[in-house]
């Protein structure tokens, strides 16, 4: 089994709980045990990372290489701001997929920019906690065509 490392950033503890208009109704665990259970028919396994301090996301980043086989990233805000998490991603080379819960491009401006999106196979948003799911198939998808180079 491949493992996967699932990465939220700040304030997404908080889903479930507030705005649910926006970011839909279901909590973080929720979400983590879809994706386990998603992933497991996919022939992969999943962690879960969540945090709303930077640095400790970009240690986890740094952590994964030679551990994991991909990593999936909802940075939240600091998607629009942190040049440090996009070069923690760069560094470890591992093939990263962003996910939004949201539509960032149908939103304020401030969220059409993402730091993340350079240094990510891409960018998966706006179909709220399917996203997640999505992500885990693009994966198996790209991992699959890695293995046969
Ligand atoms: O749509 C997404 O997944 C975002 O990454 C969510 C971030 C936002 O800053 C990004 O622009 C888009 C915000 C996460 C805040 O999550 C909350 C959840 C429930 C209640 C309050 C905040």
């Amino acid at each position: 089994m491949s493992k996967i490392l699932v990465l939220n950033g700040p304030n997404l503890n908080l889903l479930g709980t507030r705005q649910p208009d926006v970011y839909g109704s279901e909590t973080l665990k929720d979400i983590e045990e879809m994706c386990t259970a998603h992933a497991a028919p996919l022939g992969l396994s999943v962690d879960f990372v969540q945090s709303n301090h930077e640095g400790v996301l970009i240690d986890a980043i740094h952590a994964a290489r030679g551990t994991y086989r991909g990593l999936i990233l909802n940075a939240g805000a600091l998607t629009h701001t942190s040049i440090a998490l996009m070069d923690a991603i760069a560094s470890v080379e591992l093939p990263l997929i962003e996910v939004h819960l949201s539509n960032i491009h149908a939103r304020e401006a401030f969220r059409h920019t993402s730091f993340i999106a350079p240094v990510a196979l891409g960018q998966i948003c706006g179909f709220g906690s399917q996203g997640y799911s999505l992500a885990l198939d693009a994966m198996s998808a790209y991992l699959a065509e890695a293995h046969k180079e």
